[in-house]
């Protein structure tokens, strides 16, 4: 067989996986258009995926109820010690998950074709990117990663005979019997066979029986954070679950915010913010993950190690996100939302009525009022190229990065945390990230919606190691010498009143707090120094429509009461759970907030 590579070590590494998997066939991905459509007619000729007549090249596929969203529960980093993959991480000896999975592999492709999907996170043969081969059994995935990566032979040529590369092994772990096929059924195993591992000393994944989202587009989660977050480590770099926008004020001058918030919190959103006030404009970098380094000018360049969008559909309407709208009007991959009779998709949040009778995700009939459930899964998701949104900035590609001049962290808190607040230093910044909280969202699978958790830096699903050890890492990039720190907020856009509705409008609207951020970032907007660091000083950000003074005195004044649960909190349940790990400097902020609120 003709082979377009000559990269000996990846070539023989294939070969042994097809030995072990069995597929009928092997097949190596070019990225190009005419792959796309044939990956399409093997999803349609199964019955997998649905072909939507209003939208241009758009499909949509319903995955299995066991198979929805991510999966921590079966999340492994395999380090050689558990110590190193930390409190916070799953862990499993390697040797001893090796076999395991080794089992399941065994013969897992029989009846399907094994893709090898060379691909790039970043722009081709910039020396941020990297570069991933995955392989996989699941033409969903290989569409996927057509739009979330760059894919293709021009990535086998920058990989060369010797090139790095990080292995990604990946089976719905469903084989099909002689003249089976999937008939319609989205392939996966049972949730105790799956596996999503990391090898992080070898820079190795392996994914195994689910076919859905970070399990197994497996350059998002496993690489661009799990992976890459031990090489940042090591390299003295920075992968972070952040989203990456461009501001630009009335007179023209653009500043850069990155912003960690967890999981279906509002990083898509905000990156593609559509603002309230005159004169400003937003535009996107990212959405998900930013990949941070050092210029040799001292600043913080970031770039978007994706080339696509994985966002939440629910919620998501003209209204709320205007430019995730269009992106979605073709060449979009819709998973788990409500199809119509006349061929489009529809979510709850949409912003208009169902029209008519629909099917639901799980493939019902479906009502509006009279069904039971949801027409779409709260993670049901499109998958849109940022080269279709409209808001896409056009450096968004730049491979030296754009220069980040805010870091923002946040979390779904309906009491206690304010609108906005900033840290006095880069390590009360730190201090911050690491004792985020949030309800817990739809997009993990296995866990309880709604109860608050600690996710440090919105990355407790990602960081590939000890994160007693990621806290000693951002305190240490402070710390080198000539660098010009981004200032770092921390913001709320989820407060609620008693009866339960929001207190602040969010959306559009939180142009207002980014105008604030803004202007501290040039040093103009005054504040008012309070226990847990500077708040903006009154009138400072202006009132959307139907947000009156008092609401505003609410949304920005300290709870001491409900701070002095969340450090009573932190100190009992957080902290102690990295031991010798957790960095003394976090400890004396936390001593410093609790004597701070003490006084107050
Ligand atoms: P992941 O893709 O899982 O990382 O999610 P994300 O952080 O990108 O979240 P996304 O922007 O997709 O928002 C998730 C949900 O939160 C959607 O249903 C949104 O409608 C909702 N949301 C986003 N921003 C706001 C806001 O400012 N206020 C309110 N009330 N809801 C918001
Ligand atoms: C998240 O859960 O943070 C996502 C969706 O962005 S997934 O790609 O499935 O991880
Ligand atoms: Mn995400």
């Amino acid at each position: 067989m003709n082979l377009p590579t000559n990269h000996k070590k990846l070539i023989e590494w294939v070969n042994e996986c097809a030995a072990l998997m069995t597929p009928d066939a092997v097949e190596w991905c070019d990225g190009s258009e005419a792959e796309y459509q044939r990956m399409a007619k093997v999803a349609l000729d199964s019955g997998v995926a649905i072909p939507l007549k209003k939208r241009p090249n758009s499909l949509l596929f319903r995955s299995q109820p066991n198979d929805v969203a991510r999966v921590e529960n079966r999340t492994y980093i395999a380090s050689k010690t558990k110590d190193d993959a930390g409190p916070t991480n799953n862990w499993i000896d390697p040797v001893e998950l090796k076999t395991t999975m080794k089992a399941l592999y065994k013969g897992c492709m029989k009846g399907r074709t094994l893709y090898v999907i060379p691909f790039s996170m970043g722009p081709i043969g910039s020396d941020i990117s990297k570069i991933g081969i995955e392989l996989t059994d699941s033409p969903y995935v290989v569409m996927n990663m057509h739009i979330m990566t760059r894919v293709g032979t021009k990535v086998l040529e920058a990989l060369g005979s010797d090139g790095e590369y990080i292995p990604c092994l990946h089976s719905v772990g469903q084989p099909l019997e002689e003249g089976e096929s999937d008939n319609g059924l989205w392939p996966c195993a049972e949730l105790d066979k799956k596996y999503i591992a990391h090898f992080p000393e070898e820079r190795l994944i392996w994914s195994f029986g689910s076919g859905y989202g970070g399990n197994a587009l497996l350059g998002k989660k496993c690489l661009a954070l799990r992976i890459a977050s031990v090489q940042a480590r090591d390299e003295g770099w920075m992968a972070e679950h952040m989203l990456i926008l461009k501001i630009t004020s009335p007179e023209g001058v653009s500043k850069y915010v990155a912003a960690a918030f967890p999981s279906a919190c509002g990083k898509t959103n905000l990156a593609m913010l559509v603002p309230t006030i005159p004169g400003w404009k937003v535009e996107t970098v990212g959405d998900d993950i930013a990949w941070m380094k050092f210029g040799s000018d001292g600043k913080l360049y970031a770039i978007n190690p994706e080339a696509g969008f994985f966002g939440v559909a629910p919620g998501t309407s003209m209204d709320s996100n205007p430019n995730a709208m269009h992106s979605v009007d073709k060449d979009t991959i819709f998973t788990n939302v409500g199809l119509t009779e006349d061929g489009d998709i529809w979510w709850e949040g949409i912003g208009y009525p169902a029209p008519g009778k629909l099917i639901d995700w799980k493939g019902n009939e479906w009502e509006q009022g009279k069904s039971e459930g949801t027409a779409a899964h709260p993670n049901g998701r499109f998958t849109a190229k940022a080269s279709n949104c409209p808001s896409i900035a056009s450096n968004w590609e730049d491979p030296k990065g754009v220069p980040i001049d805010a870091i923002l962290f946040g979390g779904r808190r309906p009491s206690t945390i304010p609108l906005v607040h900033e840290a006095e230093s880069w390590e009360h910044g730190t201090f911050m990230g690491s004792i985020v909280g949030s309800e817990i969202t739809a997009a993990a699978l296995d866990l309880k919606v709604g109860s608050v958790r600690r996710d440090p830096m919105a990355m407790l699903p990602f960081c590939g190691y000890n994160m007693g050890d990621y806290f000693h890492h951002w305190i240490n990039l402070g710390q080198k010498p000539g660098v010009q720190l981004p200032k770092v907020f921390f913001v709320n856009w989820f407060r609620k009143m008693a009866d339960g509705r929001w207190l602040w409008p969010g959306f559009g609207e939180n142009s207002r707090v980014l105008e604030y951020i803004f202007h501290r970032c040039e040093g103009k907007a005054k504040t008012v120094d309070t226990p847990i660091g500077k708040i903006p000083a009154k009138g400072e950000i202006s009132l959307p429509k139907g947000v009156s003074e008092a609401d505003m005195d609410e949304l920005l004044k300290v709870d001491v009461e409900g701070w002095k649960k969340e450090v009573a909190d932190i100190r009992a349940n957080h902290y102690p759970k990295f031991g010798e790990r957790m960095p003394k400097e976090l400890w004396a902020f936390l001593d410093r907030l609790e004597s701070r609120l003490n006084q107050a």
